[in-house]
């Protein structure tokens, strides 16, 4: 287990001992260390200035500062130099960027892309998008009881038609991590292309892309301790310098008239514009703080919660929990019986308790369980079994006045 106590002094939010907070929705936003805070503030106090274009010291720090969060990622991640590292402004970005510049280009009326019933919408809206524009289809790999992937039908759907499957390597909704290297390999011998959304992973997983080997993984900053507004995908050079630009604009260039321009190499092809530079910094230290503290450490301690919080909520006869995947993170979907979860939400938040309640994006999950919403709850390095109990004490306490 970590140290909990020492971990939320690290948290100013956590700070403010005059009201209770217990924070269970870290899968929707994780909250900021003060190291991550400061080192936004510090850029915007010191050295704020463009990237890549000013000439001055403090231009140049910032440049530095900016790329060095590039070397981080790759660190962080043991991204292969096969692959290139691209901030954009979050997972749903970075797959739209996929779906547009790999899609539009490669995608023919016989092809399909496969992705599976428990996306996030930002996994299934760019590929309606993309299949409906170029004629393409899109199939699903369905969902079976437990909350895991019906692996019987993803084999039969892995077809020599299908161009690309796109899976999340952890479910945001059952917290289900999905038996991503086999299905990389199983694609690869089938030259099929593969995009994981390792949104939920890399917050809690130690994530190997060099023993991987995907062509593509996405993911998010906000929810691993870093600022909202950016993201990274990671890409096969090989595609990426196939692929066309997603946005036009400044820096993304390498030569511009007035009829036709050419694009600067990658990943700066990928990042129009003045990029989120603060953000990418606040990132930067999310991940030092996050590889200081160990990811293998984070998992086991997350682990370790969410067993104590299955114990606990399964004695309780009047909650519902949703899938039982054998591998999972440290999420938990589930319903009071007769109390709404929106109902259940509002009043935990009386006691200063924070969950989620709704689709969590992820309608074809709601449809699949035959319910419009859950409750949900989701661990982090800063939850610990006194969450849990007040959590449970919360919910007892939502029964008795409302049933
Ligand atoms: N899920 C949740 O409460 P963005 O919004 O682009 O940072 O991330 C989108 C996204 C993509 N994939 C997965 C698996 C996700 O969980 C999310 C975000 C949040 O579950 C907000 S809906």
């Amino acid at each position: 287990m970590l140290d909990v106590e020492k971990i939320r002094n690290d948290f100013p939010i956590f700070n403010d001992l005059n009201k209770p907070f217990i924070y269970l929705d870290s899968a929707s936003t994780s909250q900021k260390p003060l190291e991550v805070i400061d080192t936004i503030s510090s850029y915007y106090n010191s050295y704020a200035a463009n990237v890549h274009r000013a000439l001055y010291s403090i231009g140049e720090k910032a440049t530095d500062e900016y790329e060095n969060v590039r070397l981080l990622v790759k660190k962080m991640l043991n991204v292969p130099d096969s692959h290139s590292v691209i901030f954009t402004s979050g997972t749903t970005e970075s797959i739209n960027l996929i779906a547009y510049s790999w899609g539009l280009k490669n995608l023919k009326k016989a092809d399909n892309v496969l992705i599976t019933e428990m996306e996030h919408h930002s996994n299934i809206i760019p590929w309606q998008l993309i299949t409906k524009k170029t004629n393409s289809s899109l199939n699903y790999i369905p969902l079976s009881n437990n909350g895991t992937l019906n692996t019987e039908s993803m084999n039969e759907q892995l077809l020599s038609s299908t161009k690309i499957i796109s899976i999340s390597h952890q479910s945001n909704v059952f917290g289900t991590i999905n038996p991503i290297k086999n299905i990389i390999d199983k694609a690869k011998s089938m030259d099929i292309l593969t995009l994981i959304d390792g949104a939920q992973a890399v917050p809690h997983l130690k994530v190997n892309l060099a023993e991987l080997d995907s062509d593509f993984y996405v993911f998010s900053g906000h929810k691993m301790l870093g600022p909202t507004g950016v993201g990274v995908l990671i890409g096969r050079n090989e595609l990426l310098e196939e692929m066309e630009p997603f946005l036009g604009g400044g820096e993304m260039i390498n030569k511009v008239n007035m009829h036709e321009s050419t694009w600067n190499e990658i990943p700066w092809k990928f990042e129009a514009g003045t990029p989120k530079v603060a953000q990418v910094i606040g990132l930067g230290a999310a991940i030092k703080y996050l590889m200081n503290i160990g990811l293998e450490n984070i998992h086991n301690h997350e682990q370790g919660l969410l067993q104590y919080a299955l114990d606990i909520l399964e004695q309780n006869e009047n909650i519902i929990l949703y899938g039982n995947p054998p591998e999972r993170g440290a999420v938990i979907p589930f319903n009071l019986k007769n109390i709404h979860a929106h109902d259940l939400a509002k009043f935990l938040d009386l006691d200063g308790i924070c969950i989620r309640a709704g689709h969590h994006c992820a309608q074809p999950i709601m449809d699949y369980l035959n319910v419009s919403s859950t409750a949900r709850i989701s661990m982090n390095i800063y939850n610990d079994e006194n969450d849990i109990d007040i959590l449970a004490a919360g919910i007892k306490k939502t029964i008795s006045t409302l049933n």
